[in-house]
């Protein structure tokens, strides 16, 4: 029989034993564990495990480098600014070959704001726009096609600038969904509904309906004057069209993106009562992924940078945060109308660079961006975490004049020197 004193002496051991070996000598091991391990972390340890798929980059499927490249076959004037393509489609693979549609600005100069446009002369890079259409073999040399869809005839909406466009394959048939401005972007924000053409090829001809499918929200409302970037996918047998919205008003706008759904790319679009469904992100960058939908949330606001994840296409949380993101990328996406329940992710896709030689000649270039967000490639050199820059991109992120002057001035106070 075992005395009290062998009892608690058995009892201290087993306990002992049963106490993870992080939490007993209270050091994180120097293997970073795969599983959450069972000892009390720090808030960021927590958040390691808890919100990303995996705790290190390498291994999360979410997680990508991205790399660019030049495109061929598209002329831009000399860089004079006249010639600008921008905003890009997803890509799309029909007939043996890639498709995309942009933004197509050919105009007597660059743009000259505002209060300078006129009938010919253009506010902004998107104003005075149509959009036109490319296909290429390979996704590095493009053949430009020509127009798509141009401006339709005052007064129908989008008599100023068709720009922006994304499209949808359903049923068979094609549907572009596009920005419609009526009057130069920038007289008052950039203030826009979106619009609908359809084709039975993608070769057009498209028919335009001349209608506003997804109409500005109900006054004060945050999407009440712009709806940008309207981007569809199917999922869960529905159209998702995800979109951008400007609002809060200059100077401090705010870049939010919401989803309106619907059974019939005609419409109605209704949208989601869980709206703005994206805090960040500045064009709309999505693909099925697994079950769910995941968003490149590329410019502005808290979370730009990010890569986010949503089980139910609505409710998104952070999957990694990345770098030198590709500006209005349009994905190549061979599942995006497919109703997939398993998204395989992406690999590349076309995006743009603006101001590409300076704001006097502003104009975008279209540009090639790869990168590794798909469960069917392992490339080790996507999934690096730190990109190395040489010592002129950051010197280009130059102190204004302004700045300077405030630093020169804190320290003279500070050393009383005057000179
Ligand atoms: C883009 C997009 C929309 C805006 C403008 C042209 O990058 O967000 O298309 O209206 O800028």
């Amino acid at each position: 029989m075992k005395t009290i004193q062998q009892h608690w002496y058995l009892l201290v051991c087993i306990s002992f034993l049963s106490i993870p070996c992080g939490a007993q000598d209270n050091h994180f091991p120097f293997m970073l564990p795969e599983k959450k391990p069972d000892f009390p972390l720090s808030r960021a340890l927590e958040r390691n495990y808890e919100n990303y798929v995996t705790p290190s980059p390498e291994t999360n499927e979410l997680y990508t480098q991205f790399k660019y490249t030049k495109l061929n076959g598209f002329d831009y004037s000399n860089a004079d600014g006249t010639i600008s393509r921008r905003d890009p489609s997803k890509v799309i693979f029909e007939n043996g070959k890639y498709y995309v549609w942009y933004t197509y600005r050919h105009t007597v100069t660059s743009p000259k704001g505002a209060k300078s446009s006129t009938e010919t002369i253009p506010s902004s890079d998107w104003d005075l726009s149509e959009i036109w259409y490319a296909t290429s073999l390979d996704g590095f040399t493009w053949e430009e096609q020509g127009v798509a869809i141009p401006r339709p005839p005052k007064p129908n909406p989008g008599h100023r600038s068709v720009t922006t466009a994304d499209i949808l394959k359903w049923q068979g048939k094609y549907y572009m969904y596009y920005q419609g401005f009526s009057e130069a972007s920038g007289l008052r924000g950039d203030d826009c509904p979106v619009l609908l053409s359809y084709a039975e090829s993608p070769n057009g001809p498209w028919t335009a309906t001349n209608k506003i499918v997804i109409p500005n929200g109900p006054k004060d409302s945050w999407d009440q004057y712009s709806i940008h970037d309207p981007y569809p996918l199917v999922y869960k047998d529905k159209i998702y069209l995800y979109y951008k919205s400007d609002f809060n008003q200059k100077p401090n706008l705010v870049r939010m993106q919401g989803l309106a759904t619907a059974e019939s790319p005609f419409g109605p679009f209704t949208k989601s009562s869980m709206n703005p469904v994206l805090a960040s992100g500045h064009e709309t960058t999505l693909f099925p992924f697994k079950q769910g939908i995941a968003a490149l949330t590329i410019k502005d606001g808290n979370e730009h940078n990010t890569v986010q994840f949503a089980e139910d296409g609505v409710n998104f949380k952070i999957a990694s945060m990345v770098e030198l993101m590709p500006t209005a990328a349009g994905p190549y996406i061979p599942d995006a109308f497919t109703n997939t329940k398993d998204g395989r992710g992406i690999t590349w896709g076309l995006a743009h660079f603006t101001a590409v030689n300076g704001w006097s000649t502003n104009h975008a270039n279209l540009v090639r961006f790869d990168c590794d967000l798909s469960l069917d490639i392992d490339d080790p050199e996507m999934k690096k975490h730190h990109v190395y820059h040489s010592p002129g991109v950051y010197y280009k992120q130059q102190l204004t004049k302004e700045q300077k002057e405030r630093i020169i001035k804190s320290n003279r106070e500070l050393t009383g020197k005057t000179d």
